[in-house]
């Protein structure tokens, strides 16, 4: 394969023979599950096809997938500098989920400076504590870190075996909250919870509605001012989204959970605004948020320069003022000719070649946005761990069956805040910004924004990633850790979505700059294409077993 040929299956492959041979490798009943989540896209009038999502994987398949505590601790909790997020488990558990997200923090902007990110606690749980309970160490474990520390709260994550055997961190969360006059709250986020990640964001959205937001209602300054929710810094994304926020005269008052501490969190309901950037992993804030302190939410996007343009449109049509609107259109104006630029010194390298996306539960979406700004065709894509809503739009939420998995999940009750409800907006401005076209409330989701005919795929397995590759050959492939080195050894680039490999940030108008001449560096470069895989070179390897007679 040449650079020439790197996306030349488009024109050739036929998505739903394609389907048809992928589905035929596998046992009947497989075939016929993963049939529901492999849909060739096609919008009818605004019909979205309905796809598979949310589900169980199927054992063995080999999937992107993370699990429930992963979600919890280290999506949603972890990018918090000033909690001391205690792992109660084995130390694995705690390790693999330190920081390798490459969520970034800026210490210096707390007074007191707490940054215990760098730190990886762990209750180290032996077999000893497995047979005969771990609630004694975790106690321990608990006061070391006050004594060290002496942080402003300490949370516990609960693994796999602490569900099995039975330790309620909960009431040891109670206990030492008690004992040590700090905010100390658990979280049953067992790995083996739900299908996915997912289920521990739910989890983590929980937990930090009930023992955080709202319990400090001092009100900061600040004319306009936000919450951006599902934003977690990866690269410095959120430093960059800050930088244009607070240029357009917008004030962050919080973000869950880039770059956040927890008093931000703690009074984050006297914003008048909450953004939406990665829906699948807080929306449950977000609609708690809006029953208890009638604060809005709108969906936001700023990722790709045109999609910050219009979420910061967006914002300053909420709060429907000259000034602020005048202010976005200067900041717009000012960033908008170096992104232009730099669009288009790439586009003449990029355009036309493809690109598969398949990460989590809004990237494969979000980035698709990049990708066409240089010209390039998102032809395949797909999230681990989305509900049909991320790939269908909101609208379909009153169809989706809830199964026995989510089931487990609780749902809290939520209700108006006998005191501190106070609706932003009056039911009558609510339905005149509607009447104007602004969407409260409201997603399309990946397939509507989708060619007909591009593959759209949920929980992709391996054997699945390969015949993709094999047959479109695109000119790059973006996933995580667990695709990167297969995609590159059949010399193709695998650009890491999760955690930017070492770049970004590539959110906001410099990071679309950054993410132009990533991907024209990485489509562009032969590398991948010069390494051999040993069976390259020599075709076949032969073994024998070794009792066997010579022949
Ligand atoms: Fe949201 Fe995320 Fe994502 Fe996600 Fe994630 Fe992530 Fe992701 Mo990796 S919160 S759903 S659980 S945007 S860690 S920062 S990149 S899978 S697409």
């Amino acid at each position: 394969m040449t650079i020439s040929d790197k996306g030349a299956g488009r024109d050739t492959v036929d998505p739903l023979r394609l389907k048809t041979e992928i589905l035929g490798k596998y046992p009947t009943k497989v075939g016929r599950k993963r049939a529901k989540q492999i849909i060739i896209n096609k919008i009818d009038e605004g019909v979205v096809p309905e796809i598979g999502a949310n589900v169980r994987t199927v054992p063995g398949i080999i999937t992107q997938r993370g699990c429930c505590y992963a979600g919890c601790k280290g999506v949603v909790l972890g990018p918090t500098r000033d909690i001391v997020n205690i792992t109660h488990g084995p130390i694995g558990c705690g390790f693999y989920s330190w920081l390798t997200r490459r969520n970034q923090t800026d210490p210096a902007s707390s007074e007191d400076g707490h940054n215990f990110m760098t730190y990886c606690f762990s209750t180290d749980m032996q077999e000893e504590n497995i047979v005969f309970g771990g609630e004694k160490k975790l106690k321990q474990a608990i006061h070391e870190a006050y004594d060290i520390f002496h942080p402003k709260a300490i949370a516990i994550f609960a693994t796999c075996p602490v569900g099995l055997i039975g330790d309620d961190v909960h009431s040891v969360a109670r206990e030492m909250k008690e004992k040590l006059g700090i905010n100390v709250f658990g979280f049953s986020c067992e790995g083996y919870k739900g299908v996915s990640q997912s289920a521990g964001h739910h989890i983590a959205n929980n937990g930090i509605f009930t023992h955080v937001i709202g319990t400090d209602d001092t009100v900061h300054k600040g004319r306009y001012k936000i919450n951006l929710l599902g934003e977690y810094n990866i690269g410095g994304d959120g430093f960059e989204i800050d930088r244009i926020l607070d240029k357009c005269g917008i004030t962050v008052q919080s973000t869950f959970s880039g770059n956040s501490s927890i008093d931000r969190f703690a009074n984050a309901h006297t914003s008048d605004l909450n953004l939406i950037m990665c829906h699948r992993s807080i929306n449950y804030v977000a609609e708690m948020m809006e029953k208890k302190f009638g604060i809005p939410w709108v969906k936001v996007n700023f990722i790709g320069a045109e999609a910050t343009a219009k979420s910061l449109r967006k914002i300053a049509q909420y709060y429907g003022e000259e000034e602020l609107s005048r202010r976005v259109e200067e900041v717009i104006a000012e960033e908008m000719p170096a992104v232009k630029k730099a669009a288009d010194e790439v586009r003449p390298r990029t355009q036309g070649k493809t690109a598969m996306l398949f990460v989590g539960g809004s990237r494969a979406h979000h980035y698709q946005e990049l990708f066409k700004e240089i010209g390039m065709i998102p032809i395949a894509a797909g999230y681990e761990f989305g509900h049909r809503d991320d790939y269908e739009g909101r609208k379909v939420l009153p169809d989706i069956k809830v199964d026995a998995d989510s089931r487990n999940i609780e749902e809290i009750e939520v209700s108006a805040d006998p005191e501190r409800y106070s609706p932003r907006k009056t039911g009558e401005e609510m339905e005149a910004l509607t009447a104007e076209g602004f969407e409260f409330s409201e997603y399309d989701g990946m397939m509507p924004e989708m060619e007909d005919g591009q593959l759209v795929i949920d929980d992709i397995s391996h054997h699945e990633t390969e015949m993709l590759i094999d047959r479109y050959k695109p000119a790059i492939f973006c996933a995580g850790i667990k695709e990167k080195f297969v995609v590159q050894k059949k010399g193709m680039p695998l650009k890491m979505l999760h955690n930017y490999d070492s770049g970004g940030p590539y959110a906001g108008f410099r990071g679309a700059v950054n993410f132009y001449r990533e991907i024209d560096r990485m489509v562009n470069s032969r590398v991948w294409q010069y390494i051999k895989a040993p069976w390259q070179r020599n075709p076949e390897l032969s073994a024998r077993y070794a009792f066997m007679p010579d022949r």
